[in-house]
């Protein structure tokens, strides 16, 4: 497969202005008129005529057509990906093409397909050519009208993009509808439904008065489930208008949820297609996880109305243009919505969990990349949440009203352009020009790629009443990046006195103290900042609210963080200087086990969680999370080669020690958070229900009689589904002899909810038990279960690639599964199995035993025939 290169972007010889089309679906083979107004591109002028070439995949072409003359299979050269019609002559020209298409035979899920007997499409990146020929392409913005036609009894809703202009009724019991758009948009904006679909409906008026009719449509049945993502939606269009300036630009907004769906949601032009992951949501089958992932994804899709729609990406380079803004958008919206540091702490939690993993790993590539085998491989947490950071650094450099100065002369500029990320920077720069920030040496956050480590030490000097902090920042070399160069790195600070209260902060020759929070700007690979006027030795806290995505290697004592956790102003900080200390804990006795010494969990954290404990009722969301330990994979990012059996244990026993040491304050703070009135997910209920299960964790982990007999009781008795999935899990991952009649229950009770289901599919396939594997093998054949669905996919085979222990088994047992898995989705969804390989890339990070095991089952799936651009790519990359 070849490699698509940045520098190789040329503008398309040919525009298209308007396309009209006509879809005839029909069982088994489906028609697509499709006509197009084109014009010579006036960028290219001066080379010429040039021949149309459109892009078309996995299709039948019936017939083609110039200025209503048709022409014959000699005038025009099709390929296995395209077709070149010779140059027009005039400037301008319609082009009429007929394809025939089969969407139920489409299991890739691109393009136009079925998903439970109903029409949709998924468009990005390059679904549009698989739909008709086309200039598949973002920077070809064009105005759409859509005609659709289908059997009326199957199919009474038929929708598209934009407004609803006609409709009425044909031969055979057929109708149809027509569409018309009058926002020009790239094809991947493009949208299709037809199935027979219920909808609710609302309404919003905009701030300057248009009525904008809201329906989210889906299958009978899932009426009562819509709610949530209605008022997510509503609650998106108002803080766009109030944060920033931006307002919908139609009378109508459709939402339809699908339960086949690659991704978990698309921002086609007013006509959003969402997986039903996002958008149905009852209390007794979603957890509160699921409900925040609602309005977050809704508010994501919504707010592309602007960045990604109405201002698009030139070329897929420039995915993050959208994407990490977007990201950074419903970042914020969500941090308004609920509690922003606890919100703050989840993102930063997902970015360590999954992008440091990336850039750590030979897929690594830069939140711009410079080339690509297949686009669907750059849907990244790089691209989306390392994106994002970029955004937030953008903001904290410039403040909030600087960021909006930029924001706005970016929509002045750009409205209706496909642009680049430079575009975006060079309007972040224009719209402050009083702000001093190198931005060439900013634009590095965009085409480096890796984490940088930023390593620190302080020294006080008592005589002088001086602090001086010195910070030294190293990037790695990544796949094809040998050479890097320093960063321009944020580092949001403040220094905390002996007394716990932050100290003013004066830098060597300034006058008066600045605040006591400021952001210093590391720009070299070695610099000191030297604070004057401090009266005793602090303790820094560096990088409030991860202010830069970095590593930070700080030599703080057990004490200094114990002293963070309980006095750092910054709540993030707070919450960090407790993860800080418990990796620092835990891999000391994964190097104990394997010296093998005796692990023993030091009690001086278990005294200070128990501190975090007694504070559980100021804020109880926040307590979750300062009682949880870091995950398995990320402490397997801080070691050399990652100890897999050794981390588990060792993370096991201090939960255990944990469990034993605080049980009653666990049992109090249960029983004190047990009731949280009727269902709601405020913060505060939300707060309470995961402090509440925070603390049962610790109860199971010790194995404490009273927590098992709250967990039974918890999972038959609960009403909401956070409650009863909490304590399933549990359950679970335990050997308690009701597992089984649990799990059983509990399939039993909801066999009839695909979405529920998942999480009874997740839960086997992440438990740390030794017959995992065969489990999820079994569940293969499930009646619940298909291997075409991708949210099975990601439940069963997806968990079970993420279970520390059981997917990195010694044996090599949980590689041979996935690899099986990967073979097989190849042939059928290459997106998905492409997702799923994914779970390989980081193979040498293990011991001998496990990458040689490893090794075998990515070399078999590279020698699988007709293997997908999708899985070669990311198989290569992993065995170079
Ligand atoms: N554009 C693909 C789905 C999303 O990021 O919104
Ligand atoms: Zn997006």
């Amino acid at each position: 497969p070849r490699a698509i290169h940045l520098r190789d972007y040329a503008p398309p010889a040919w525009l298209i202005d308007t396309v009209d089309l006509a879809f005839d679906l029909r069982e088994g083979a489906t028609l697509v008129t499709s006509r197009l107004g084109i014009r010579r591109n006036p960028a290219r002028a001066g080379e010429g005529p040039q021949p149309l070439v459109l892009d078309g995949q996995d299709m039948e072409l019936l017939t083609v057509a110039v200025d209503n003359r048709l022409l014959t299979s000699d005038d025009y050269a099709q390929g296995p990906e395209s077709l070149t019609i010779p140059a027009p002559a005039g400037e301008t020209a319609t082009v009429e093409i007929v394809t025939r298409i089969k969407p139920e035979e489409n299991t890739a899920l691109e393009g136009l397909y079925k998903s439970s007997g109903n029409y949709c499409t998924q468009c990005e990146a390059e679904g549009f050519r698989k739909i008709t020929y086309f200039q598949d392409r973002p920077d070809v913005m064009a105005k759409y009208t859509v005609r659709i036609e289908a059997e009326r009894a199957k199919y009474p809703v038929l929708l598209s993009n934009g407004n609803l202009v006609d409709q009425g009724e044909s031969a055979d019991g057929r109708h149809w509808t027509r569409w018309d758009d009058p926002w020009p948009k790239p094809c991947y904006l493009f949208a299709l439904v037809a199935g027979k679909l219920v909808h609710i409906e609302d309404h919003f008026t905009t701030r300057s008065g248009r009525d904008v009719t809201l329906r989210i449509y889906v299958e009978p049945g899932n009426e009562d489930k819509c709610g949530h993502a209605m008022e997510s939606l509503k609650k998106s269009m108002k803080w766009d208008e109030d944060a920033y300036g931006l307002e919908y630009d139609l009378d109508i907004f459709n939402i339809v949820a699908v339960g086949d769906f690659n991704m978990g949601a698309m921002e086609n032009k007013s006509l959003n297609v969402f997986n039903t992951k996002y958008i149905l949501a009852r209390p007794d089958t979603a957890t509160d996880m699921d409900f925040l992932g609602i309005e977050a994804v809704v508010a994501h899709e919504y707010f592309h109305n602007w960045t990604g729609n109405r201002v698009t990406c030139r070329d897929w380079f420039q995915l993050s243009l959208k994407e990490g803004l977007t990201v950074f958008r419903d970042q914020q919206f969500s941090a308004d919505m609920n509690s922003a540091p606890v919100k703050r702490i989840q993102d930063v939690q997902r970015l360590r969990q999954v992008q440091f993993a990336e850039d750590a790993g030979p897929t690594a590539h830069p939140v711009r990349p410079e080339s690509y085998i297949e686009i669907n491989n750059f849907y990244t947490p790089t691209v989306y949440e390392k994106g994002a950071e970029v955004l937030r650094m953008y903001h904290t450099l410039l403040g909030a009203a600087g960021y909006r100065k930029g924001i706005d002369l970016y929509f002045a500029r750009h409205d209706g352009q496909a642009v680049t990320t430079d575009d975006f920077l060079a309007a972040m720069r224009d719209a402050n020009p009083d702000v001093s920030v190198d931005w060439e040496q900013f634009r590095r956050w965009y085409a480096q790629a890796g984490t940088p480590v930023v390593e620190g030490e302080g020294r006080y000097d008592a005589d002088a009443k001086t602090y001086t902090l010195t910070l030294r920042q190293t990037l790695a070399p990544t796949p094809g990046q040998p050479e890097k160069l320093p960063m321009l790195v944020p580092v949001a600070m403040g220094l905390v006195g002996q007394d716990g209260q932050d100290l003013p902060l004066r830098l060597a020759g300034e006058d008066a103290p600045a605040a006591t929070e400021r952001v210093l700007l590391l720009t070299e690979a070695e610099q000191s900042f030297t604070f004057t006027g401090v009266a005793s030795k602090p303790v820094p806290s560096l990088f409030r609210g991860f202010s830069a995505p970095v590593k930070l290697r700080f030599a703080y004592t057990d004490g200094d963080l114990t002293f963070l956790m309980a006095n750092d102003s910054d709540a993030f900080n707070r919450w960090e200087a407790g993860q800080t200390l418990a990796a620092k804990i835990i891999l000391g006795l994964v190097a104990d086990r394997a010296a093998g010494r005796d692990m023993v969990v030091p009690q001086g954290f278990v005294a200070a969680l128990g501190k975090a404990l007694d504070r559980a009722g100021e804020d109880t969301s926040f307590a979750a999370l300062a009682l949880s330990l870091p995950t398995e994979s990320y402490l397997g990012q801080l070691m050399e080669v990652i100890d897999v059996d050794g981390i588990h244990a060792a993370r096991d026993l201090v939960k255990a020690a944990i469990g034993r040491t605080h049980r009653n304050a666990l049992l109090k703070a249960y029983r004190d958070n047990a009731d949280t009135g009727p269902f709601s997910v405020s913060p505060e209920a939300i707060g309470k229900r995961s402090c509440k299960n925070a603390c049962l964790a610790y109860l199971m982990a010790a194995g404490d009689e009273e927590g098992r007999r709250l967990c039974l009781e918890q999972f038959r008795t609960a009403a909401g589904m956070t409650d009863v999935i909490t304590a399933l899990m549990l359950i679970a991952d335990s050997d308690m002899p009701e597992r089984e009649d649990c799990l059983a229950a509990f399939a039993d009770k909801w066999k009839g909810e695909a979405l529920v289901m998942d999480k009874w599919f997740s839960i086997q396939a992440m438990a740390s038990h030794p017959d995992t594997v065969k489990r999820v093998t079994a569940l293969l054949s499930h009646p619940s279960f298909s291997i075409r669905n991708p949210n099975k996919v990601y439940a069963l085979v997806g968990g079970f690639s993420s279970n520390p222990v059981c997917f990195h088994a010694a044996d090599g047992s949980g590689y041979a599964f996935l690899a099986d898995r990967v073979i097989e989705l190849n042939a059928l969804n290459p997106q998905v199995a492409s997702r799923m390989v994914k779970a390989f890339a980081r193979w040498r990070k293990y011991d001998g035993e496990r990458q040689a095991a490893a090794k075998v089952e990515l070399e078999r799936i590279a020698h699988t025939p007709n293997l997908s651009r999708d899985v070669y790519e990311i198989v290569a990359r992993s065995l170079e």
